[in-house]
């Protein structure tokens, strides 16, 4: 008897009608939220590694509260996303642990090194902008607690992407060594940005579903493509130059073309074999690890006051 309430289901998200925590839904629903909420939410916590490796190395007071800002906005993004995981019966214990013993994916970007200070521009310019660019239609998602938490995580994603241009900027006004650190950080995080849509659309194994459930609200080759657009013309204000001797515009096509990515290198990431995937995890854990006294104290403390309580 499953059917009707199916084509109920599907009935609501068609009028746009959000889903809650309560209602009925599909099992495959859940889980394609349950996967897609806790590896965003992984990809938040994760991502705070590659930049505060440059918290105590950033190049003034001024830069450094920025950065500093940053991180700390990015471990809220993650705490969000965990809840409104929660909220579809998984218990932040369990995702936690899906993460640490590696059943759980996290976005392929954070696993590459940050090897200049430019890289804290070009993270917030390129990675952040297309975090923005698959975010912002995630406001619109259907399940109701997800789109809401995307509303302030964009909010705080467009601070993101203004300070690291302004880095960029700064950069590219400066001496030759700085002009060269920009150019070579926007050459390494380039094609990975591109990367971070996910496979081509007709090697999407879930985009066609979660389509129709409006989990998603564009392709993985739609966004990238927009993302190309905008970047193809904000570089320009750098005076700087995207590694890819195919881009151009395309006045018949009214995008911008461009060059083969290499998704050899996007499935070996995922596979665990990126630069840095080994250094990522082994931080998560040992932070997880170190940080049990502070669960067991909590836990001691709110034992005792429930124990009071009962006096
Ligand atoms: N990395 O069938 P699809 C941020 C997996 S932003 C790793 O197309 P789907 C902010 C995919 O999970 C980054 N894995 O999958 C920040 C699936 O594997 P599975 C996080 C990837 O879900 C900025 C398989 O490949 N943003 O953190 C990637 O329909 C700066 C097949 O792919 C989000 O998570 C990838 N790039 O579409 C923080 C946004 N791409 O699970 C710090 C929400 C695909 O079946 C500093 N997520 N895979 O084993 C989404 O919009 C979607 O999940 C996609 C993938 C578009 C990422």
């Amino acid at each position: 008897a499953i059917a009707p309430l199916e084509a109920r289901f599907q009935e609501k998200i068609d009028r746009d009608i959000k889903i809650e925590p309560k209602d009925w839904m599909p099992p495959a629903y859940r889980q394609t939220l349950i996967r897609q909420i806790s590896q965003h939410a992984h990809s938040e916590i994760v991502g705070m590694l590659p930049e505060g490796n440059w918290i105590t190395r950033a190049p003034s007071l001024k830069r450094k509260a920025i950065l500093m800002a940053k991180v700390q906005d990015e471990a809220g993004h993650g705490l969000y996303l965990y809840s409104a995981a929660e909220t579809l019966g998984i218990s932040r214990d369990e995702m936690i642990t899906q993460l640490h013993t590696g059943k759980a994916k996290y976005s392929s970007i954070f696993n590459y090194p940050t090897l200049s200070w430019a890289d804290m521009g070009a993270i917030g310019w390129l990675v952040d902008g297309a975090a923005i660019m698959n975010q912002v239609p995630l406001c619109r998602t259907s399940y109701g607690p997800y789109s809401r938490a995307m509303i302030r995580v964009c909010k705080e994603e467009s601070f993101h992407q203004r300070q690291g241009f302004e880095i960029l900027l700064v950069l590219s006004k400066g001496t030759d060594a700085q002009k060269a650190m920009c150019q070579d950080a926007i050459n390494r995080w380039w094609w990975p940005s591109l990367m971070m849509f996910g496979p081509p659309d007709d090697e999407s194994p879930n985009t066609k579903q979660s389509m129709q459930w409006k989990i998603k609200r564009f392709t993985n080759d739609e966004l990238r493509q927009r993302f190309v657009d905008i970047i193809a013309e904000q570089i320009k204000l750098l005076g700087m130059t995207l590694p890819d001797p195919d881009l151009r515009w395309n006045e018949e096509r009214q995008h911008y073309d461009f060059g083969a990515i290499n998704w050899d290198e996007f499935w070996q990431v995922l596979k665990g074999n990126g630069p840095c995937n080994q250094q990522r995890l082994d931080a998560r854990r040992k932070t997880w690890d170190d940080g049990a006294w502070v669960r067991e104290a909590a836990k001691a403390y709110g034992e005792k006051k429930v124990a009071n309580m009962n006096v």
